[in-house]
């Protein structure tokens, strides 16, 4: 058969005064510039555990929904779903099969909700893929009818055991960054995460060594390539985290990844991730302080019993040469609008060297979605198209919807302008000068 991976690609908002700020300002551009052309690291792995004797190929959605005509010659193809592009990926699926062509969808939305996807694709599949798409495939190839498959009728899988990623299917498109992951899965279980549906599993390390082989793949190809690790919380074992950091540094590398606060507890792993590369951590704050976070993190309070040290351990990180980038969740329960002046003076005062702003969103599947659905709280409970962390889809408790919109906007002018990063930067930039000349 010829298989076609189709990712969908570029970032999705729909608030039009966001929009139009988020194409002015440079804080937000960048950003955008850095994101707008990673490629699905989902399908690659499927990819790379399809059967032999099949013809592989991967192509882009556009950031408008539409497919590329090759896709029509495939005879299965396989789409990633997020929610954001949920209507997207199904309204190309119906054009698909309204051709002929045998659809697979996967990823964080349909897992979180399967029935609706089976409305437009012939094989719909929850959770993790690696072992359900060879069956997938051959399903396909014998014209057997469409049907929902669940990873956990299959073996879970083995993290020590994974292929390299098909990067070498991206051809020569223009990628300006690659994935590649080091871990699955997060201890935590914070309310509104969104990994949630794919967390069943503990938290899941990698062998070093294979981590290495795909980054070498990548090197292969892209031989000055930044990369991102698609890990839900990277350092969460520390010594293990150590041993990686020691394995990359010899690559030269320069790298990003997810993790939490408690990176900053260990120096050691903060000086080896800085020697090994690491550009950059984005860590989950969500508030600027206690208020709003009692309870977000469902199992230990995580996030509560950790916020009085935030500003200590920003410090800490981007003392050793790694930028925060710190996340703030806006509209959290125990939020007023007293919170946009809070995120910024704490932003001026840490001197955080990127800030990420977005709603508290509730996508399907999260323990956030059923309590805001119980609570009536949900304006259009099924616009999927609207879960892209800039578009508000509920009813905040401590202001209006109308507030929260306004604040957003108004903190985002103040935040991400030339001079607002400027200052927040310099300090971490003449720290970094004065590191190279001494
Ligand atoms: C890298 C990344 C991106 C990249 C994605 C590149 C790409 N083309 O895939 C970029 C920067 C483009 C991106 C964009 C967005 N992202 Co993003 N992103 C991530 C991140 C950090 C890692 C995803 C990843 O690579 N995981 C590793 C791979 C191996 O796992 P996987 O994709 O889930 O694939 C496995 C299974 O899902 C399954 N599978 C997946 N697809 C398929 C298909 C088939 C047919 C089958 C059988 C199986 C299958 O098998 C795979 C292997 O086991 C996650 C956070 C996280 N830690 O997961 C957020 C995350 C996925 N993003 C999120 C969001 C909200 C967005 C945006 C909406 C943000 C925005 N406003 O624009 C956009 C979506 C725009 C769009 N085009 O749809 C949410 C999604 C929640 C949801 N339910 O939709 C997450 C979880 C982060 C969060 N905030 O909670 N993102």
């Amino acid at each position: 058969m010829k298989i076609a991976f189709l990712a969908m690609s570029g970032i999705r908002a729909h608030d039009p005064e966001l929009l139009e700020l988020g194409l002015t300002l440079p804080g937000f551009v960048e950003r955008s510039r850095q994101v707008a052309a990673l490629p699905s690291l989902g399908l690659l792995y499927l990819a790379a555990v399809t059967p032999a004797g099949h013809e592989l190929a991967y192509y882009e959605a556009e950031g408008d929904g539409s497919e590329p005509e090759e896709v029509y010659a495939a005879d299965l193809v396989a789409i990633s779903t997020f929610s954001a592009q949920a209507f997207e990926a199904y309204a190309i699926a119906d054009r698909l099969r309204a051709r002929g062509v045998k659809v697979a969808l996967g990823g964080l939305h349909v897992s979180a909700l399967p029935e609706e996807a089976a409305r437009h694709a012939d094989y719909v599949v929850i959770g993790e893929g690696e072992h359900v798409w060879p069956r997938v495939v051959a399903l396909a190839a014998a014209n057997a009818p469409g049907r929902i498959l669940d990873a956990r009728d299959f073996a879970p899988v083995d993290v020590a055991a994974l292929p390299v990623p098909r990067y070498d299917l991206l051809g020569a498109r223009p990628y300006n960054r690659y994935t590649v992951q080091t871990a699955r899965g997060c201890p935590w279980r914070c309310e509104f995460c969104a990994s949630t549906v794919m967390l069943r599993e503990r938290y899941r390390r990698r062998p070093v060594a294979e981590v290495v082989r795909d980054v070498e793949a990548i090197l292969a190809l892209a031989p000055d390539a930044f990369l991102e690790l698609a890990d839900d919380n990277t350092f969460v074992d520390k010594e293990w985290g150590k041993e990686l950091c020691r394995a990359l540094a010899p690559l030269g590398l320069k790298w990003f990844t997810e993790t939490d606060v408690s990176v900053a507890d260990d120096p050691e792993l903060l000086e080896l991730m800085a020697a090994a590369g690491c550009r950059q951590v984005l860590v989950g704050l969500e508030a600027p302080g206690a208020a709003g976070l009692a309870g977000l993190e469902q199992r230990a309070d995580f996030k509560r019993a950790r916020a009085a040290g935030y500003a200590d351990a920003i410090a800490r990180i981007q003392e050793h040469g790694v930028t925060v980038n710190g996340c703030f969740v806006l509209g959290l329960d125990g939020h007023g609008p007293e919170v946009f002046d809070a995120v910024y003076d704490f932003a001026e005062r840490t001197a955080l060297y990127e800030v990420q702003i977005t709603y508290l969103t509730a996508f399907p599947g999260t323990p956030l979605y059923t309590r805001l659905a119980r609570e009536g709280r949900l304006i259009e409970p099924e616009r999927w198209d609207l879960c892209t962390l800039f578009d508000v889809n509920y009813r905040p408790l401590g202001m209006s919807v109308d507030a929260l919109r306004a604040g957003m906007r108004d903190l985002s002018r103040r935040l991400y302008t030339a001079e607002a990063l400027e200052r927040r930067r310099a300090p971490f930039r003449a720290r970094r000068r004065a590191r190279r000349a001494s």
